[in-house]
């Protein structure tokens, strides 16, 4: 009785969450005006195994040995989490048009554009790694159309545009919030039912078609590159991108999800802390902290290591790089 209970509360959740149409829809558009548009895809709830095993660290270690252990340590330990309730998730990263779409609506200035807290930025100009002090969402010292992930910008900036969203999407399902990502939504959503490093499975040189990372494209033009103070390592592939690639324009994962591993990383709602032990029901991260959880690697903030689907980096709310963007969720709940 109490399974039947149970699958019929995540009926009416689902019902709710999708408009109560009866229906299950798989897909959300939201018209964010002008013809801009932005598509969420629903991801069901479910449980999974969080964080890496020591087996998969060990793993890790044997095939880059140059990297110390404790990089690591913070995957640790893989804990079962279930994640209660669907939620709708940006099917792509979030990108320069939707971004602009909410900057020319709400006259909204970027940390990188007001200058606070972070003078300068770190990111790539003509192959080189430079500290700029004028790089912005507007001026990413690389080529990005409106069909690109937005990029330098700062979790507070994040926030902002999510913010935006629930005050302009007057279609959004009664109780429900637009929000970033928790961490553990994030890795859910990133492995849709994988267990493997990547979604592609553990061989990092298997990824060709699944991502834009740091490939052979990337090794040609920045040789000189280093990453975390260590000599940096490449995919074996060419994906085609030096910097970002227009969003979806690699493989979906099962849920119907683009640019998971790679392109830009994404910020997350949580606060970083260490992993509690034993199992957890829709964990929202540390109580309180000093960095905000940035998932996934990017275009060139990710060695091959730095792309699997456990893999995690704090980051200042206020920073901005050339390779972390946004994705977006909307869920049930405040
Ligand atoms: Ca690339
Ligand atoms: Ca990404």
């Amino acid at each position: 009785m109490r399974a039947v209970a149970l699958a019929r509360a995540a009926l009416a959740l689902l019902a709710a969450l999708t408009g109560g149409c009866g229906k299950e829809s798989k897909e959300r558009v939201v018209d964010l005006g002008g013809g801009v548009k932005m598509t969420f895809v629903l991801v069901p709830a479910g449980t999974f195994t969080m964080g890496s095993t020591d087996a998969e660290i060990k793993a890790v270690l044997a095939k880059w040995p140059e990297i110390k252990e404790e990089f690591f340590a913070d995957e640790k330990p893989a804990h079962k989490t279930t994640l209660s309730k669907a939620f709708w998730m940006g099917k792509h990263e979030v990108t320069v048009g939707q971004f602009r779409k909410f900057v020319d609506a709400a006259g909204y200035k970027t940390d990188a554009e007001k200058g606070t807290g972070y003078k300068v930025q770190f990111v790539f100009a003509d192959g080189e790694a430079d500290l700029v002090k004028d790089a912005s969402w507007r001026n990413p010292y690389c080529k990005q159309t409106d069909e690109h992930p937005v990029v330098l910008v700062s979790w507070n900036d994040a926030r902002a545009f999510v913010n935006w969203l629930n005050a302009t999407d007057k279609a959004k399902p009664a109780g429900s919030t637009y929000r970033l990502p928790t961490e553990a939504e994030w890795e859910y959503a990133c492995r849709g039912g994988t267990t493997t490093w990547y979604q592609w499975g553990d061989d990092a040189d298997k990824g060709k078609g699944w991502c834009n990372a740091t490939d052979l494209t990337a090794k040609k033009t920045l040789p000189g590159v280093s990453v975390d103070n260590l000599p940096m390592s490449w995919f074996k592939w060419d994906d085609g991108f030096l910097y970002t690639a227009p969003v979806g324009s690699f493989k979906a994962n099962a849920f119907g999800l683009h640019d998971m591993h790679g392109n830009v990383s994404e910020w997350c709602e949580d606060w970083y802390g260490p992993y509690k032990e034993g199992d957890q029901a829709d964990p929202g991260g540390a109580a309180s902290g000093k960095s905000r959880v940035v998932r996934d690697g990017s275009w060139i903030a990710g060695r091959p290591p730095n792309l699997r689907s456990a893999a995690r980096s704090p980051f200042l709310p206020y920073c901005r790089d050339g390779s972390v963007g946004v994705r977006v969720v909307l869920a049930p709940g405040p």
